[in-house]
This record gives C-alpha cells, sequence and structure tokens, in this order.
C-alpha cells in the first residue's frame, strides 16, 4: 500500500474501516485545537488567583549579599515576595534534580547561572507581580564566571559548587563503556584509522508554549492541585510528595494541553515548585508561567557534547572497531532528563547501525556557570549525539578510503538475519533491515544521477558546489525494561486502562502524556482494532493523576513501545472477557468461542452467523452478566517491556552550497522510516515532518551561545534562531516496516527519529560538497559564515 511518490497511504488492508491499526484517522484532538478550544496552563483561570513573577539574576556568578523586598512589597496589589529564606522554614529551598543532585529552588546563597530563580513575587495580577519584581533590591558580590567545559577543568578555575561538601574542583562525572584493551589494539593492527573533533552544540527544546504551572491548594479538602505543563505527572508527584512532605494521595498533578514538549517538560523546575508553595502558604490559587526568554535562558538545555570519534578499518572499508572521548558541559547542577543508571543516556548506542566487534567509549562532564540540562530535544537520551558521532565518522572514513558513503555502510550493517543482535556496547537490538531502508532511499533520491551531476560540477568549475549526504541511523526507544530503567527509583513501565460501558463505547486512560503526538487518536486505534470497536467509540484520556493508571510518561519516544503495548494487552484482556460473555449470550462453550479480526465480531466456531459484536456483549457484561464471572467490562495493564525497540532508517539529504556566499541550500530531503508496525500513517509523517523541521535546525541555525561573562547571547528567538516554513524544503519520505518481535502490535517509536537521524545527514551533505577540496568536518550551526570559511580553507570559495 504504497503511493507512487513513496509518500503513505492510508493502509486498508489493515483497520477493517473501523479506524484500527493502519488507517490515517483523522486526529480527534484537533477539533478543539482548530477551534481555539484547547486548554492549556495558561488558559487556566480561578477564582482569586494570584500571579507570580521571578526575579532572576543578571549574574552568572555571584554572592547574594543581600535581598531588599520592602519596595517590592509597597507596590498595590503585591501579596508576598519569597526568597530562599521564606522557602527554607516550609523546607522547600532546595529540590532534588532527576540525577540526584540538589538544586536550589530560589538562590539561597551563590548564583550559578544567569537568570537563575532568586525571588518570587507574588501579586494580583502579572503585570503588577512584573512591577513588584523589577522593585525587588539584590545585592550582588560578582565572582568570575566559569563558561565552557574546558575552561571549568583548569587547576586554577574558580569552584561553582562549594555547596557540595569537599568539592574543590568542577568536575562532575566520568562515565565509560566497552573493552579499552580490545580497541586500543584494533586500532594498532588496523590498516586505517580517522579521528575527527565535533561538537554537538548546546540546543533548547524551544516548545511554543513555556513552562507554567497553576498550584492551587484547596484547604477544605487538605489538597493541593498543581496543573502543569508535565511530559511525567505521575513521576512528578511522586517527586512533590518526597520534596514537600505532603502525602502523595494529597496531591493532584493536572498536565492539560501541552503546546510541546520536546523533552523541555520533562524536570521539575523552580517555578513550578515556587507556584505549589505559594498556593499552600497563601490559599490561594497561583499562577507563574515562563516568558520565552525565561524558558530558553534557565529551563533544561540540550546536547553540548563535545566529542571526538575514531574509526579503526581494513583497507577495504570494513571498520573494526570505534572509539570516542566526550567533554560534556551539564551547566550549574547534574540535572541532566535520563533513566537514573544512565549518567550519559543512552549515548553507548555509539555502535549504531554497524556489526563493529570493538568499541571503547569515555566521558568526563563539568558544571560550569550556564543553565543545567543535558535534558533532551528529541534525542532518546542522547542517541542524537551517538548518531551523529557515528555517522559523521562513517562519511570520515569513506573520504579517507575514496569510497561511496553509502556502499561502506551497505558493507558494515548488522544483517537482517543477525537480529536479535547485541551491540558490543551490550545493546539487545530488536530487529532491523538497514539495507532495505538505504536502498529505497538511495532509488528515491536519484543517488547514482547525483553523483553526476556532482561531478560534472566539479569539473565545470560551477558556482554553486553539490553535496550528497546519508545517514542511516539506527534508534533505541521505549524505556524500560523496569530492571535497567528507573527514575528516581521509579521502573519505567507504564500502563493503560480501558472501561467498556453498557452501551457499548469506551474511555481508555494511558500513564502517558501527550504534547502533540496524537495520542488521543492512535491509542483509540490501537484499542479499536483489537476489541473490534469503532474508533469514534473511543475516548482516551491522560494527563490526571486523579484518574489515570500510574505510569513513566512521554519521552524517549517511550509511549508507543510502553503504552502502546499496555494498550493492546490490556484490550485483550477485555477481549477474553468478552469471550466468556459471548459464550453466555451465544448459549455454546466458551471454548468455542472465536474471535475475527477483520469483522471484529465473536462467534461459535465453525458457526459464522451465530455472532456477536463487542457493543452487544458490552451490554451483556452489565445487563446479563455469567454466573462466572465478574460484572462490568474492564482493564488495566502496567506494561514492563522485555526490551526497548529499534527504529531505524536512511536519510538522503542533497544541498547545493554557494560559492560565493556560504549558503546551503536544500536541493532534495530523502527520508526513509521504519518503526515497525503503523498505527497511524499520517501521524507517523507529522512526526518526521517536525522532527526533520527540528534536525534542520540543529544543523543549520541553533546554538544557546554565551559570551565570557556568562550572559546568554543565543537566549531568545532574536538570536536562538528555530527554522520557519521558510528555511524547510519539500520533504520525500518513504517506509519500510521490519516489526518488533516483542512488542504486541510489532510497533516500535517513531517520534524522535527524524531529529536523531536528520542532522548527520545534512552536515555529511555539505561536507561531501566540498570533500575533493579536502574538508572533512563543518561545525553545527553551519551558518553561512561557517561554511563560507570551510569552503575559503579548501580554496573553493569565489
Ligand atoms: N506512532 C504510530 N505508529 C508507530 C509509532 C508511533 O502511529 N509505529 C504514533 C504514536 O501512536 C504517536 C506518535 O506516532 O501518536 C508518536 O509516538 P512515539 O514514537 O511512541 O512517541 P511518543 O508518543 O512517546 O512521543 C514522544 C516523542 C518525543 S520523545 C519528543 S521529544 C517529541 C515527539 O515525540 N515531542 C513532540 N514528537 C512531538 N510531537 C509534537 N507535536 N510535540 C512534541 O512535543
Ligand atoms: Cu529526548 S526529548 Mo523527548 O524524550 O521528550
Amino acid at each position: 500500500a504504497e503511493a507512487e511518490d513513496g509518500g503513505p497511504q492510508p493502509e486498508k488492508h489493515c483497520g477493517h474501516g473501523r479506524g484500527g491499526m493502519g488507517e490515517e484517522v483523522k486526529r480527534k484532538e484537533d477539533q478543539r485545537f482548530i477551534t481555539g478550544r484547547g486548554n492549556y496552563v495558561d488558559d487556566i483561570k480561578k477564582p482569586g488567583m494570584l500571579h507570580c513573577e521571578i526575579v532572576r539574576s543578571p549574574h552568572a556568578h555571584a554572592r547574594i549579599e543581600d535581598i531588599d523586598k520592602s519596595r517590592a512589597l509597597s507596590v498595590d496589589g503585591v501579596v508576598a515576595v519569597l526568597t530562599a529564606e521564606d522557602l527554607l522554614e516550609h523546607d522547600l529551598a532546595t529540590m532534588p534534580t532527576l540525577m540526584d543532585d540538589t538544586q536550589d529552588v530560589l538562590v539561597n546563597d551563590k548564583v550559578k547561572f544567569q537568570s537563575q530563580e532568586v525571588a518570587a513575587v507574588i501579586a494580583t495580577d502579572r503585570y503588577t507581580a512584573k512591577d513588584g519584581a523589577e522593585k525587588v533590591v539584590v545585592d550582588y558580590d560578582v565572582l568570575d564566571p566559569v563558561i565552557g567545559a574546558e575552561n571549568a577543568l583548569e587547576d586554577d578555575a574558580p569552584v561553582i559548587r562549594d555547596d557540595i561538601e569537599g568539592k574543590e574542583d568542577n568536575h562532575c562525572l566520568d562515565w565509560e563503556t566497552g573493552d579499552e584493551e580490545a580497541t586500543a589494539e584494533a586500532f594498532e593492527e588496523a590498516d586505517v584509522t580517522v579521528k575527527e573533533d565535533m561538537l554537538y552544540q548546546r540546543l533548547h527544546p524551544a516548545p511554543i508554549e513555556t513552562c507554567g504551572a497553576v498550584g492551587d491548594y484547596d484547604p477544605g479538602k487538605d489538597k493541593l492541585t498543581v496543573h502543569m505543563t508535565s511530559q511525567a505527572p505521575h513521576i512528578h508527584r511522586t517527586l512533590f510528595a518526597q520534596v514537600s512532605g505532603i502525602p502523595e494521595h494529597k496531591i493532584r498533578i493536572v498536565s492539560p494541553d501541552v503546546g510541546g514538549g520536546f523533552g523541555n517538560k520533562v524536570p521539575i523546575y523552580p517555578g513550578y515548585v515556587v507556584a505549589a508553595a505559594a498556593s499552600y502558604v497563601l490559599e490561594e490559587p497561583v499562577k507563574w508561567v515562563e516568558e520565552r526568554s525565561e524558558n530558553i535562558q534557565s529551563t533544561g538545555f540540550a546536547r553540548d557534547y563535545d566529542m571526538t570519534g575514531e574509526l579503526a578499518a581494513t583497507e577495504d572499508g570494513e571498520i573494526q572497531a570505534v572509539r570516542t572521548d566526550v567533554l560534556a558541559d551539564h551547566g550549574a547542577f547534574n540535572a541532566v532528563a535520563q533513566p537514573s543508571k544512565f549518567p550519559a543516556g543512552f549515548f553507548n548506542i555509539f555502535t549504531g547501525s554497524y556489526d563493529i566487534d570493538t568499541a571503547y567509549g569515555t566521558l568526563t562532564a563539568a558544571y560550569t556557570n550556564t543553565a543545567p540540562g543535558g535534558v533532551a530535544y528529541r534525542c532518546s537520551f542522547r542517541v542524537t549525539e551517538a548518531v551523529y558521532l557515528i555517522e559523521r565518522m562513517v562519511k570520515v572514513l569513506a573520504d579517507e578510503l575514496d569510497m561511496d558513503p553509502a556502499e561502506i555502510r551497505r558493507k558494515n550493517f548488522i544483517q537482517p538475519e543477525q537480529f536479535p543482535y547485541e551491540s558490543a556496547t551490550g545493546w539487545n537490538y530488536d530487529s532491523g533491515d538497514y539495507e532495505k531502508a538505504l536502498d529505497k532511499a538511495l532509488e528515491m533520491a536519484d543517488y547514482e544521477d547525483y553523483r553526476e551531476e556532482q561531478q560534472r560540477r566539479i569539473e565545470e568549475d560551477a558556482d554553486k558546489l553539490l553535496g550528497i549526504g546519508v545517514s542511516s541511523f539506527t534508534e533505541v526507544v521505549g524505556a524500560g525494561p523496569g530492571k535497567s530503567c528507573d527514575i528516581a527509583g521509579v521502573e519505567m513501565f507504564d500502563s493503560a486502562e480501558i472501561r467498556v460501558h453498557p452501551t457499548g463505547n469506551a474511555t481508555v486512560r494511558v500513564g502517558v502524556q501527550t504534547q502533540g503526538q496524537g495520542h488521543e487518536t492512535t491509542f483509540a486505534q490501537i484499542v479499536a482494532e483489537e476489541l473490534g470497536m469503532d474508533v469514534d467509540d473511543i475516548t482516551v484520556e491522560h494527563g490526571d493523576t486523579d484518574t489515570d493508571p500510574y505510569g513513566l510518561g512521554t519521552y524517549g519516544s517511550r509511549s508507543t513501545p510502553v503504552a502502546g503495548a499496555a494498550a493492546a494487552v490490556a484490550s485483550r484482556k477485555v477481549r477474553e472477557k468478552a469471550k466468556a460473555i459471548a459464550a453466555n449470550e451465544l448459549e455454546a462453550a466458551e471454548e468455542d468461542i472465536d474471535w475475527d479480526r477483520e469483522s471484529g465480531e465473536f462467534h461459535v466456531a465453525g458457526a459464522p452467523d451465530r455472532s456477536i459484536t463487542i457493543t452487544e456483549i458490552a451490554a451483556g457484561a452489565y445487563m446479563n452478566h455469567p454466573s462466572s464471572e465478574e460484572p462490568g467490562l474492564e482493564a488495566i495493564n502496567y506494561y514492563d517491556p522485555p526490551e526497548m525497540t529499534y527504529p531505524f532508517g536512511s536519510y538522503i539529504v542533497i544541498v547545493e552550497v554557494d560559492r560565493e556566499t556560504g549558503e546551503v541550500e536544500f536541493e532534495k530531503f530523502v527520508a526513509v522510516d521504519d518503526c515497525g508496525n503503523r498505527i497511524n500513517p499520517m501521524i507517523i509523517e507529522g512526526q518526521i515532518h517536525g522532527g526533520l523541521a527540528q534536525g534542520i535546525g540543529t544543523a543549520m541555525l541553533e546554538h544557546v551561545t554565551f559570551d565570557d561573562n556568562g550572559n546568554v547571547t543565543g537566549g531568545d528567538f532574536m538570536n536562538y534562531l528555530l527554522p520557519t516554513s521558510m528555511e524547510i524544503p519539500e520533504f520525500e519520505t518513504g517506509h519500510t516496516v521490519t516489526p518488533s518481535p516483542h512488542h504486541p502490535i510489532g510497533a516500535k517509536g517513531v517520534g524522535e527519529s527524524p531529529t536523531v537521524g536528520s542532522p548527520p545527514a545534512i552536515v555529511n551533505a555539505v561536507v561531501d560538497a566540498m570533500s575533493h577540496g579536502g574538508i572533512s568536518h563543518v561545525e553545527m550551526p553551519m551558518t553561512p559564515d561557517t561554511v563560507w570559511e570551510k569552503l575559503d580553507e579548501a580554496g573553493l570559495a569565489m
């Protein structure tokens, strides 16, 4: 079921017309979004609601000598001014990060990054709160800032974390993976070795909706409700309970419509805690919503990995070993958002799609006077960095050996029959067919023709060079399993609960929290498929800890692999019970009842006309239930995945590089993805388009920059450049389907693949345009001036 242009087509052979698996069901949630009826945190209005504005430090590193609240308090409408001292009284001055570091909610003693939270002004409206914030007088003793991980690790660097007992340097953590000795040996004996330094620059997820919260303490019920922009409401409730001492059942986290998360809304931020604490103390609802610059300057950034990559290979391009060393900037606190046991996330998947025997990686992380992070941005926990490393290095090796970058990949791919495949660093890949995806992409891209065109332009000394970039990435998504993956000790399972009502429709509640991915549609499709119901008869709810089953939230493309599996398993539990009811209704033995996926009906074996629909069964469950069964028709499943899933893809990017200006234009952009069995091709297409746009932002535009004083010079949309429709080319997408063997419906995640896979393809393309001039790398973001300098270096500039 493939369109001629390779784009998605309704996969009518499944779904059976009821909106099940594979059908392009229009997104249910869009009805409210496109009619302006979405309900975001900032839409929440409560009687008597107060507003919070945070006073932030203009300095990156400074001791606070004094805070004078008096002028702020004299502003008409200002209700309270909170500082660390006030929070200390309630034991709320600090909060744990997801990596078990301790971060100030409001600065207690020393400011550690520009825009850090110093005080909070609570007032009757937002404008007054802002006026008040301007009148809080803070006396700072400015210290020398430490910017850049390399500077931070110098012997004489000022110590940022003197709050940690005995801490005398800015070293944050060390990490290693693989076999050092065997790798060193492979490098010594190899025919060919290549080495390249590359920075995966600091990015920010920059969701269009910034972070915010409405704390709403009800003294009558002694219950604290926090409406907040959360990608993980349940774990946030648990953390709130642990930090505040308020019993968990007295806390309700509601994550309403969320306007993009991209990993930014996984951590807990001081603003959430302040809004909740202020509401608890003042016994009135308190709203806090960030501005754009506050979001970029103070909440979790992504990447900031300064990497060295090395490959060892035979003369004919067989890769024997990979080695890498990383210097990571973690900012002022260790607040990376990754499963606890993975301080470098899943970076050790850096052997990628290739069958490489030996690998070794090391990483050192440093504290700097910059906002804490190392979170996310469509990253699958640092897989983005790993994929960038290996996909860039394969291109470097191909150039060194004068081999075609597609050929060298083909030569080294893990073969379909090798799955399940255990990598040199211990990952268990579930399934893959990398060559198939690459071949499809090559064909869609007219690869050979463009290679000829590229050569022609070189020979004719054309003004615009052509570059062709390839990336054949492997993703790893769907954390757990719980035994290896946890957040703050809570195992990374997920959940779904299905309630079929007497009139034959159903409510499904899931433990994950959509931020735009279309869960209200796709989870309904899974249940529709598995129960033979119509997708319109199913409502999906999420984002309310009072009603939803416990789950670990949406990030790392884990919703489909984990909660999606739970939805399928819960549906099958309902189906089992439905069989007993069907037997009762049809006056047959239970073992004689069959379910027919095509019609969605239950019937007596060998007698297809004696059949019954799920709607009739629902009625039976409540109005005529068999004595052997409890009344009702419900099921819940908590799913702990046996393994992660490994989606993959091949992207081919063709660019024109202007030798006069260094400008890069996309000539063709081909993306072939494989996320196993597909629930909704249209939603997948949307995910791919969005993620590719973010990959282009990464490669071409985005960078959170600082000056030597620690001022954030890339901390707003004037300076932190997001791609717009003007920078985005037409994408040509295609897919292959390699189901996950261990997932109940064979699906893998897809939400991050395009952002993980595209930056190296784009950089490889730009490098490819100049490789005949000896260029082996161009740093991101590849702004025209960066590219022009490389052209100049290669003697190709005009
Ligand atoms: N899907 C499908 N068939 C598959 C796999 C996925 O139809 N085989 C559908 C899913 O049902 C879901 C969507 O594609 O509707 C994404 O699914 P999945 O890959 O499981 O990812 P998650 O739902 O867990 O979303 C998280 C992922 C991440 S980590 C980031 S970051 C990101 C992304 O999704 N943030 C987003 N995509 C985003 N899209 C929007 N609009 N907003 C964000 O903040
Ligand atoms: Cu890695 S960004 Mo997403 O995991 O929310």
